[in-house]
């Protein structure tokens, strides 16, 4: 693996537009000029007891989250923590993630997301590269204790100082058990600043971070709320990751609630699990990964759930091929609604009143009148609409570059401040997108993105391993699985099992651990000199796929 290169002092995180633009999307009314914090406050008085949050038997109102978020916000405090310090947050889909990230939002701390299925090595970086001085967890949480991984964290990087643990916390802070701190006060945040790190997907080694700032992110989510029509009414199932953006803010969590609706926290994303609970809170919306709509639709003629409240299905993450979209309407009863997204900003929608035809062969338009979206040739011409190319972006709530990652920055992003997304697009009259593909190395494996270059690192980390290369192969269930073709080192060739053994070991989230392993003599090298490895993962792919191999 290539070692860590961060320098311990990090710097906080900015996101900055052009003036000219953040007047524009001022003027505009998509940036408000309110922060987290504000928002809660305005939705407590607003819709005060009506229900927000229900966790199994917890139903929390608006006004007891925003108890519960100024206590958690005063506590942060007083373990020292300043306005503008990063924590890292791993909560897995229970209530208590609202009062942890409102908190920190209240008291102007940046949460960093991580996923319920990161290990140290991931964690282990976004501590790093945020400088975070605080980790929120989870006790444990579906079978897994959440509590020594986060000590091995800490034990690796020490400036680490606080584990705050949601439930049973030993030595640690509880969450719940924080000393008396009603004398703190909490700043005033300023709606322009960065409100959180999202982590991207990654084409390239690890995860970049993702600042977002106040006012970029509640016009996406109360944008997206529109488009798919939510409501006081609405209620929405959390069967996703909470922390992934897509159910956080397309319109996800956020934007229900910022709606006054109801949000539902479902533990896992079986269909036994998710069904009984749309039956039971009588939820009218969700949003799922293509593979979880596959596993759906496969067991509700079979359900004895009643799931006739739900009004609408979102998928989205990963293409979602249209002979299954078509089938959604047919056996869960309800409209599609196709979403493509990214956490570095832009998001499209197929909407809700589109036609049929509309909204099973495309991803949607944009969000926003003023998203702008480009699709060029490998030479930055544009292409005809209908044509397939590479899509590029700017708008109000896309991000202008990564959190320190000036190498990343400057190939990610035009001169002019367009972000370049890696898809391949084509598109269609009246601004709809079709996705055909990534121009980048990395595997969509059910949505969960996973950089080539990151599965190569680990594997090259096994000292019986010469060479390795990973590629993604077309995966009926999956989408995509990644397929890893390995040059053992001379010797005793370790076995596929050994290997996949090896990269968990490594203490790494399960869905990168390569899904084949292919062992072979060596690379086909056609070029002369260095071999390019995108040029070298294409030639594998191809030979694999045409060996019949898929
Ligand atoms: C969402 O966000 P990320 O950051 O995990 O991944 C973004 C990438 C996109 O660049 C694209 O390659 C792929 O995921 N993707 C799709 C897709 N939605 C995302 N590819 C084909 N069809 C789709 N519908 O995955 C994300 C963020 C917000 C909303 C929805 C998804």
């Amino acid at each position: 693996m290539i070692p860590e290169m961060t320098t311990s002092v990090q710097t906080a995180p900015t996101q900055i537009w052009p003036p000219e633009f953040a007047a524009r999307y001022r003027e505009r009314g998509y940036w408000a000029g309110i922060s987290f914090g504000d928002l809660l406050r305005q939705l407590a008085a607003e819709h005060g007891e009506r229900i927000a949050v229900v966790d199994g038997e917890r139903r929390w109102s608006y006004a007891e989250l925003l108890t519960r978020a100024q206590a958690a916000a005063q506590g942060y405090l007083s373990l020292g923590l300043a306005p503008g310090d990063r924590v890292v947050v791993q909560i897995p889909n229970v209530a208590d993630f609202f009062p942890a990230v409102f908190g920190l939002f209240l008291a102007g701390l940046v949460p960093v997301y991580a996923l319920p299925a990161h290990r140290q090595t991931e964690l282990t970086h976004f501590v790093r590269r945020s400088g975070a001085r605080a980790l929120v967890i989870m006790d444990r949480h579906e079978g897994f204790d959440y509590r020594p991984l986060a000590k091995d964290v800490q034990a690796e990087v020490p400036e680490l100082e606080h584990l705050i643990v949601i439930g049973d916390a030993g030595a640690d802070v509880g969450f719940d058990g924080w000393r008396r701190a009603d004398g703190v006060e909490l700043p005033d945040v300023d709606p322009s600043s960065v409100a959180f790190l999202q982590i991207s997907g990654g084409s390239t080694g690890l995860s970049k971070l993702i600042p977002r700032t106040h006012d970029d992110y509640i016009y996406s989510f109360r944008a997206s709320a529109e488009v798919s029509g939510i409501t006081p009414d609405t209620v929405y199932l959390t069967a996703l990751p909470v922390a992934h953006n897509f159910p956080m803010s397309s319109p996800g969590v956020f934007g229900v609630l910022s709606a006054g609706g109801q949000v539902v926290m479902c533990p896992n994303p079986r269909p036994e699990t998710a069904f009984a609970l749309i039956e039971k809170e009588r939820v009218t919306i969700t949003g799922v990964v293509p593979p979880m709509a596959l596993r759906w639709m496969q067991a509700a003629p079979r359900t004895k759930h009643d799931l006739s409240s739900l009004r609408v299905l979102q998928v989205g993450g990963a293409k979602f091929i249209p002979e299954a979209a078509a089938r959604v309407r047919p056996t869960l009863g309800c409209t599609l609604q196709q979403v493509f997204g990214m956490a570095e900003g832009l998001v499209n929608y197929t909407r809700l009143d589109d036609p049929d035809e509309t909204i099973v062969n495309t991803q949607g338009r944009p969000l926003s009148p003023d998203d702008e979206v480009l699709v060029l040739d490998d030479d930055g011409n544009p292409v005809p609409d209908g044509e397939a190319g590479h899509l590029l972006t700017r708008g109000p709530y896309t991000i202008r570059a990564y959190h320190n990652e000036p190498a990343a920055n400057a190939r990610s992003f035009t001169d002019d401040g367009f972000y370049r997304t890696g898809d391949i697009v084509k598109r269609l009259p009246g601004g709809y997108l079709s996705v055909q593909g990534r121009a980048g190395d990395h595997i969509n494996r059910a949505g969960e993105k996973v950089s080539a270059e990151d599965i190569e690192d680990h594997l090259l980390a096994h000292p019986q391993v010469h060479d390795a290369a990973v590629v993604s192969i077309p995966d009926p269930y999956l989408g995509e699985r990644s397929c890893a073709f390995v040059i053992a080192a001379e010797g005793e060739a370790p076995g596929a099992a050994d290997l996949k053994r090896f990269v968990r070991g490594r203490g790494v989230a399960v869905f990168k651990v390569p899904d084949q392993i292919v062992f072979v003599e060596g690379f086909a090298t056609t070029a002369v000199g260095k071999v390019s490895r995108n040029v070298l993962r294409a030639e594998l792919r191809a030979r694999f796929l045409k060996e019949g191999n898929a």
